[in-house]
């Protein structure tokens, strides 16, 4: 009688220890299954210095035929009227950097994000646009009531200190 019982008891000891052995030879396995992933991370460095690159400062866009010709209608000589601007901005500039109208000029700037987060803010004029992200733009008006040279410029981050800003210049 004691016999099988005996025999029960070594079975189950072995097969606990049979158990623990499966689990310690699952160990080494799935180390290796955690080597595995370094391969993607390498390759996933890419996209991250991209991501990165976003970041860094961008060389500003040519002034397109259309804005010239809008800078130009601000510069010749005219009456009082509305001009339109578009304005590009982008790590860490504006395009233009200097927009010239007359005192009186109702100003219009549509504002273009050219890439990362920025807006357009011009004191003076109580001009401030919404913060952009990417490919969006916003449209600002005001009146230049008063002559002088303002500053125009982005308020994230430090980009107005890396040179994310422009000129005004109100002429009588
Ligand atoms: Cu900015």
């Amino acid at each position: 009688m004691r016999s099988p019982q005996l025999f029960l008891s070594l079975s189950l000891a072995s097969f606990l220890v049979l158990a623990g052995a499966g689990c310690a030879n699952s160990a080494p396995s799935s180390t290796s299954t955690t080597v595995l992933p370094t391969p993607e991370e390498e390759h996933a460095a890419p996209t991250n210095t991209q991501g990165m690159g976003m970041m860094q400062p961008k060389t500003p866009p040519e002034l397109t035929a259309e804005q010239k010709a809008q800078l130009q209608a601000g510069e010749e000589t005219h009456e009082a009227k509305t001009l339109t601007f578009q304005v590009n901005g982008g790590m860490f500039y504006f395009t233009p950097n200097m927009i010239k109208v007359k005192k009186g000029d109702k100003v219009k700037i549509t504002f273009v994000n050219d890439g990362g987060t920025h807006n357009f803010i011009l004191d003076e004029f109580n001009v401030k646009t919404k913060t952009t992200n990417s490919g969006e733009t916003d449209t600002m008006e005001f009146t230049a009531d008063k002559a002088g040279t303002f500053e125009y410029y982005c308020g994230v981050g430090q980009h107005r200190k890396m040179g994310q800003k422009g000129t005004l210049v109100v002429t009588e």
